[in-house]
């Protein structure tokens, strides 16, 4: 097929979701064309299965809001006529699914049709879409999808609940690339963090309000009053500076480190013991799976579509969204030398569950669904 994949081009999770996917379409013979404002971040080599078109929005000075989303509907108007795609996977419903269908009127009104298939991937559900600013357009371009994906049943069951939804919602978890994401022999950098043979605890996030990056500097703080420990922070955000004030304030500052953005993740998670993610909301917890990949256990809250992934007493412990005393309690327990052996390889192989061989085809199918249901109501 030829697809189209419209996405933020961050670090964020859809945007990894979504770069990842085309890459394994390409890879499984589909051209892919991501259309977006910048290269996406993983999208860092040649394949002939692969195509990049950068929406670029003029200047002018009556626009003090550049109009980003009329640009990417012309983009994508441009690219489906022309690359002759056969749909359009929009992941993010703010703007994308909203440009999406305007882009899907222009083609119709020049006698073509294309099938669009919007993924939603948590924020843009929970917290913007939500917010009556945008809930119209949201519910208005969810209901006018070919076909319509969540990253979990939770994530679903929310839309459901605060959207007017008349769409059938296909639940198609995250996945991982198994190949990439597992533990590596880096013993050199765990000696350099841990020279006493600490235990290292390790958190990735974009440092958003959401994350609660506050619980993890305490549970460092329960957890390090009872064993030698060491905290890696991956990541930045809003919250960083703040979090480097906390972590100055709580005298835990010297066990700790800030890496900043890493795209190698994967060796910063090589050398780790135990995952936290506190998160006050969570659609499915990407960053999670990456850790367990990588034979890391996750300590996190019960918030969203978490539970899906990390089964507790098995993979990890769960515990209630801010109840940071039982989490440190988790933590220690998982980091018992009796139980840590078995949570790290449980870890690994429920990751395995969702190995993006696995979960890509689920996307093919969505595909032929969608192009199915456009072809009927023509
Ligand atoms: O976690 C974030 O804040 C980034 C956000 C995004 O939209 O880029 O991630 C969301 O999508 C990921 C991929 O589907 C999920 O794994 C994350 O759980 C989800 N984040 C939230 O729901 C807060």
């Amino acid at each position: 097929m030829n697809i189209g994949i419209v996405c933020y081009p961050t670090f964020g999770g859809s945007g990894v979701v979504a770069t990842e996917l085309g890459k394994a379409l390409a890879q499984r013979g589909h051209r892919v064309h991501f259309i977006t404002y910048s290269q996406p971040v993983r999208l860092d080599f040649f394949n002939e299965n692969l195509f990049y078109h950068e929406v670029y929005v003029p200047a002018y000075p009556l626009f003090q809001f550049p109009p980003y989303e009329l640009a990417l509907t012309s983009k994508m108007v441009d690219i489906v006529q022309n690359e002759k795609l056969d749909v359009l996977h929009v992941h993010y419903a703010i703007p994308h699914a909203s440009a999406a269908f305007m882009a899907k009127q222009i083609l119709r009104a020049r006698g073509i049709q294309i099938p669009v298939v919007t993924t939603l991937h948590g924020t843009d559900i929970t917290l913007v879409g939500k917010d009556a600013s945008f809930e119209p357009v949201v519910t208005f371009s969810i209901n006018q999808s070919d076909g319509v994906t969540s990253v979990s049943a939770d994530l679903r069951r929310e839309t459901y609940e605060y959207f007017a939804i008349e769409k059938e919602i296909a639940v198609i978890p995250n996945f991982i690339d198994l190949q990439r994401f597992k533990k590596q022999e880096k013993s050199h950098f765990r000696a350099a963090i841990a020279p006493e043979g600490e235990k290292l605890l390790i958190h990735t996030s974009n440092f958003r309000t959401v994350k609660r990056v506050e619980d993890v500097l305490r549970i460092f703080v329960g957890v390090r009053e009872q064993i030698p420990a060491k905290l890696l922070l991956v990541g930045d955000g809003p919250d960083r500076n703040r979090m480097e004030k906390l972590a100055r304030d709580l005298d835990v500052h010297r066990d700790l480190r800030f890496l900043g953005k890493l795209e190698a993740v994967e060796e910063v998670l090589s050398v780790g013991d135990l995952f936290l993610m506190p998160s006050e909301n969570e659609s499915f917890g990407l960053a999670a799976l990456e850790a367990m990949a990588c034979e890391v256990p996750v300590v996190s809250t019960n918030a969203g579509g978490i539970p899906e992934l990390n089964v507790h007493g098995v993979t990890g412990m769960i515990s209630e969204i801010g109840d940071v005393e039982d989490m440190v309690k988790n933590a220690l327990y998982v980091l018992d030398d009796e139980n840590l052996p078995r949570f790290k390889a449980a870890a690994r192989a429920r990751a395995e569950e969702f190995a993006v061989e696995k979960i890509v085809p689920l996307y093919e199918e969505c595909y032929r669904q969608a192009a199915e249901a456009v072809a009927v109501a023509v």
